[in-house]
């Protein structure tokens, strides 16, 4: 238990306490914690040292398989040694205390259903679920547990067993679409809930970004947690700053949802 104490206002407990609908929209902060780097923090983040373009596009893969693969088996290597923390874990906890939750995640990795999410929906796909490039057949990995290549290392993708094209991650580039059925249920729970928490996202990227402005518009009570500004701070009802494992805990206590009630 960190000291860290951060003041939930009132409304927004009371808030918490009456909700019926709920929605736990998440970005790369959430996984921060366990040491996953975000993709736009200056410093820290994936895009300020490898370039986006060359790697999470399409057309990166197709014109460079080899560097693609093996940047995301370095980052599928990290997450499989990475744990959840205590963010992950207050949003399992949630469940337990408000009559619908929805979790929605914009991340690869699967730490909230590590920490226990039951049933959470990725809009960008995940690091661990291959398939082929050209038949999208789902695939296996070749290796189990990557050892730690370094970022730079070319690693050549595995063959589809169905049709020998190379296999790809399971994640969604820039310029693709979000798989369909993760895109609607997202949509529907944005649009039908009173109280959506965005926890740990720049809310610059779309269509994912449109989520908390939806609810919005549905007369929910929209709550960002994240150490910086965002371009969803002027809409957003409470924009707590701090770090989600720090803040997200206090705020189940702020309504009385201990950790053993
Ligand atoms: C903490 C913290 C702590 C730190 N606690 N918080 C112009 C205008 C509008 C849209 C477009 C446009 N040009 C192109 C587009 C479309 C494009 C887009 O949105 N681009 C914008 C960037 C401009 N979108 C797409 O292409 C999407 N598809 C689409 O639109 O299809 C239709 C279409 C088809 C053809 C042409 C055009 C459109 C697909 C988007 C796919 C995104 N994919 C990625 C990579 C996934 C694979 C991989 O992992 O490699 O998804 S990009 C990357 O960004 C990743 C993330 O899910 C996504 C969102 O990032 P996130 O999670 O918000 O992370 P960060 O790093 O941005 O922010 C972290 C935040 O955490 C910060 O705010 C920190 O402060 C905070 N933080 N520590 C809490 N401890
Ligand atoms: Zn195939």
């Amino acid at each position: 238990m960190k000291n860290t104490h951060h003041d939930i206002p009132p409304a927004l407990a009371q808030a918490l306490r009456q909700a019926r609908r709920v929605v736990v929209f998440t970005g790369a902060g959430v996984s921060a914690e366990s040491g996953i780097a975000t993709f736009r923090d200056a410093l820290t983040g994936l895009w300020s040292r490898f370039d986006a373009q060359a790697l999470a596009t399409p057309e990166a893969f197709a014109a460079d398989p080899d560097i693609v693969w093996g940047w995301y088996e370095w980052r599928r290597a990290q997450v499989l040694r990475a744990a959840p923390n205590a963010a992950h874990r207050a949003i399992a906890d949630l469940a337990r205390h408000v009559p619908e939750l929805a979790v929605i995640t914009q991340n690869v990795d699967d730490l909230h259903e590590r920490a226990g999410s039951p049933c959470v929906t990725h809009l960008h796909g995940s690091l661990h679920a291959p398939r082929c490039s050209r038949c999208a057949s789902p695939q296996a990995f070749a290796v189990d547990v990557p050892d730690e290549p370094e970022a730079g290392r070319r690693i050549t993708p595995p063959a589809c067993t169905a049709c020998g094209a190379p296999v790809r991650p399971g994640v969604v580039w820039f310029g693709e679409s979000l798989p369909a059925q993760a895109w609607n249920d997202a949509l529907r729970a944005a649009q039908g809930c009173d109280l959506l928490f965005s926890i740990g996202t720049s809310s610059l990227v779309y269509p994912a970004a449109e989520l908390p402005r939806l609810a919005l518009a549905g007369g929910a009570t929209v709550v960002q947690v994240n150490p910086a500004a965002t371009p969803l701070d002027a809409q957003a009802h409470h924009n707590l700053r701090g770090a989600a494992a720090d803040v997200m805990p206090c705020l189940l206590a702020s309504a009385g949802f201990g950790e053993d009630s």
